[in-house]
């Protein structure tokens, strides 16, 4: 077992059987003139959590953990899987469907809802398509995992109290441990990242553990590794 110094109290995995999880790096979310920034978001806040979690993406790749999965929310082009909740909500001036500055907002197979170049997915990396906040939820997430015998999983990505959030949440009532690194999470909202982190870890764990990815990667990369996390941004 590997173990992380972590809020409330030190997470303990095996790496075989822990999925590292990287939620909607998607540009439309994280880049500049992309969908989130068009709705007045600053997206720096986003863009902070690139080059840590580019480190631990190496680190995964390099001791082979059990799984790395990437997500993207969007939905197929004519929208038949986006309940009209969904796609009615508020008053924004660019709705799901629109053409927007990268393509269609939030269609599969436009430009803006793939993943950033920085964080794509590698051969044999499982990417899950999902039309909700959740990755379990109308997704093949749950049983690519029960595949895998996964039973842990590092959560990462954007935006931490919506997607990451509904992840832990529906990871937490199927079983999962589940670990969420505090600087490769990030929000268009400060309170929000700081909230959201909390809640996690509050009431002894109520959905899980909270670490800064320094911590994952100083248990999980003895020095022998170094070589092959060279290159990646410090
Ligand atoms: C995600 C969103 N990925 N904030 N989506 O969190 O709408």
């Amino acid at each position: 077992m590997t173990t992380v110094p972590a809020d409330p109290y030190p997470f303990e995995f095996a790496p075989a059987t822990t999925a590292l999880v990287i939620i909607d790096m998607q540009r439309d979310f994280v880049e500049l003139g992309g969908f989130g920034e068009t709705l007045g978001n600053d997206v720096s806040l986003l863009q902070s959590v690139v080059p840590p979690l580019q480190k631990v993406l190496a680190t995964a790749r390099a001791i082979g953990m059990g799984a790395i999965v990437h997500t993207r929310e969007g939905h197929v082009p004519d929208l038949s899987d986006c309940p009209p909740a969904k796609l009615t909500r508020g008053e924004p001036s660019l709705r799901i469907g629109d053409p927007g500055p990268k393509g269609r907002i939030l269609i599969r197979g436009e430009y803006g809802h793939d993943i950033i170049d920085d964080l794509a997915p590698a051969p044999g990396e499982l990417v899950i398509d999902k039309p909700g906040k959740g990755s379990f939820h109308g997704t093949t997430f749950g049983a690519e995992l029960q595949a895998r015998g996964i039973t842990s999983l590092i959560v990462t990505g954007v935006t931490t109290e919506v997607c990451v959030h509904t992840t832990v949440r529906e990871a937490n009532d199927r079983g999962y441990e589940c670990l969420v690194l505090s600087d490769c999470t990030g929000s268009y909202f400060p309170e929000f990242q700081k909230a959201g982190l909390a809640m996690i870890a509050a009431q002894g764990g109520i959905f899980g553990w909270v670490a800064p990815s320094t911590a994952l990667i100083t248990a999980l990369a003895p020095t022998s590794m170094a070589p092959a996390l060279e290159g990646t941004p410090s």
